[in-house]
């Protein structure tokens, strides 16, 4: 007897050496193990953003008041905040939530004719309400609505079916229906700085606060809901954590291991908060002015008129002229553009909105190696337009911007041994243009100089002036055009 009980109490001590457990990998051990996602990132270039929600039945108005009419911010998907909506009454919406009209197949076909790589929708917004059957919370589309499909999985499998990257936004701090006070009281007593942000509250559902604790939110919504999209949607590219003002470094560990555990080579944004994150996000509609100083990949997020959410009254679309620039400054920068949709409560997106964006796909056809793939070159525009954008408000309140480019306003990407210059006007006919910048000390002996899109001949030389090139009369895009330069 002695003898069998000396073998099992040596391979008990066998096996539990084998189960030793492995240390938990540190945030820079998960964080470095994503550079073959984050040169897809930097390749992808351009994506469509998408919220949708219950705020989309409202559009912005409440019980007769404009966004401007209320409190916070403006955009339509923070009319809860802004009209202090009670839980129950804003929940009611989603009795009336029916997108009869949603087309999961319609809309990745758009971000795929837009020229759009990736997709990101709201999962869940600050309203706490799910857009996908959620076992966690009855607050979803399939529980607490009459609309009997899970969008985001309508959206998920169509997006396979276009091949475009799929991701996921989780508002993981902010829910004004279950996070009490989105974990305020906690900031202030653990870190007591008294930002601006905390004393005005941002975000915080001070008018009708759920009755658990912040900790409890936390333990049976919000990390549960972020395995629960990992575990449900699998091989997402991006996790978007969004508005983390009030979570402590360790809870923004926690939402960046729960991602990693699950999905290891996906890649996180940098609002999962405390400095955390794969990828940096200068600010909404923001474009860096200082890109250099950003190390990690960067996206710029924008709306395609001045409100994330749908906004019904909100008819200041971004031409496509607009959105080519955007695009190209951000590329030629080194970031990637996430361009917004706001789908309507009947799932319809706004046709203005979408038909920019089909514009723009049509570019992207004809000169899309200029953007797709590249990186930056150590120059990143020439020419006398120079535009600065600093935030959502701060394009709505430019009134007298305008987006009319001259033929010697030029943006540059690089790839290996090439670079590419993009204009987004045309010289007049038979008219030299000059790129400056392009010189054979600047740049090398240039070794040819096409068109895309035209394969015939084009004369060009270069001088010490830059690169001299003649289009004659020829037209790729009525938006603009791309030279090939090899050098
Ligand atoms: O508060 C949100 C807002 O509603 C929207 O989702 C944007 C998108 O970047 N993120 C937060 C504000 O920065």
């Amino acid at each position: 007897m002695k003898h069998i009980t000396k073998i099992f109490l040596t391979l008990l001590f066998a096996i539990s050496l084998g189960c030793k457990q492995e240390p938990a990998l540190t945030y820079e051990q998960m964080s470095s193990s994503k550079e073959k996602s984050n040169e897809a990132f930097n390749d992808a270039k351009y994506g469509m953003f998408i919220h949708w929600g219950l705020y989309s039945i409202p559009g912005g108005i409440w019980k007769g008041k404009k966004m401007e009419e209320l409190k916070g911010p403006k955009v339509a998907e923070w009319i809860q905040f802004g009209a202090r909506i009670p839980r129950a009454e804003y929940a009611a919406l989603a009795n009336q939530f029916n997108p009869d009209k949603f087309d999961a197949d319609a809309i990745a076909k758009l971000a795929k004719d837009a020229g759009m790589k990736y997709l990101v929708i709201t999962s869940k917004h600050h309203d706490g309400f799910a857009m996908y059957d959620s076992k966690v919370s009855e607050y979803d589309i399939t529980d607490a609505s009459p609309y009997p499909k899970d969008i985001v999985q309508e959206l998920y499998d169509a997006c396979q079916k276009y091949e475009i990257d799929f991701g996921l936004y989780y508002s993981h701090n902010i829910d004004w229906m279950d996070a009490n006070d989105c974990g305020l009281s906690e900031y202030i007593a653990s870190r007591g700085e008294m930002h601006d942000r905390v004393k005005r509250k941002a975000g915080v559902n001070t008018w009708d606060p759920s009755p658990n604790t912040f900790s409890e939110y936390l333990e049976n919504k919000s990390y549960p809901q972020v395995k629960e999209i990992l575990t449900k949607f699998p091989n997402l590219t991006t996790l978007w954590y969004d508005f983390p003002h009030y979570v402590t470094p360790e809870q923004s560990h926690k939402f960046y291991k729960i991602a990693y555990d699950l999905q290891p080579n996906m890649l996180v944004n940098s609002r999962v908060g405390n400095d955390l994150g794969d990828f940096d996000i200068p600010g909404d509609n923001k474009i860096p002015q200082d890109h250099l100083a950003i190390t990690k990949p960067w996206q710029t997020v924008g709306t395609t008129n001045n409100s994330w959410g749908y906004n019904s009254y909100d008819n200041d679309w971004k031409s496509v002229k607009e959105l080519l620039f955007w695009l190209t400054e951000i590329v030629s920068k080194g970031g990637n553009y996430m361009l917004n949709i706001g789908p309507k409560a009947s799932g319809e997106v706004p046709v203005e909105s979408a038909n920019n964006l089909l514009e723009v796909g049509k570019f992207l056809a004809v000169n899309g190696e200029a953007i797709y793939n590249t990186r930056k070159w150590k120059v990143t525009q020439e020419g006398p337009t120079k535009i600065e954008m600093n935030g959502t408000h701060d394009r709505a309140e430019k009134a007298d911007l305008k987006f009319e480019f001259t033929p010697q306003d030029f943006w540059f990407t690089q790839k290996e041994n090439t670079i590419y210059a993009i204009a987004l006007a045309y010289p007049k006919e038979n008219e030299k243009v000059i790129i400056q910048s392009l010189t054979l000390e600047n740049l090398a002996e240039i070794k040819s100089v096409t068109l895309l899109g035209d394969d015939s001949a084009l004369s060009w030389q270069q001088t010490k002036e830059g690169l001299e090139v003649t289009l004659d009369k020829k037209v790729v895009d009525p938006n603009g055009y791309a030279l090939k330069i090899k050098y």
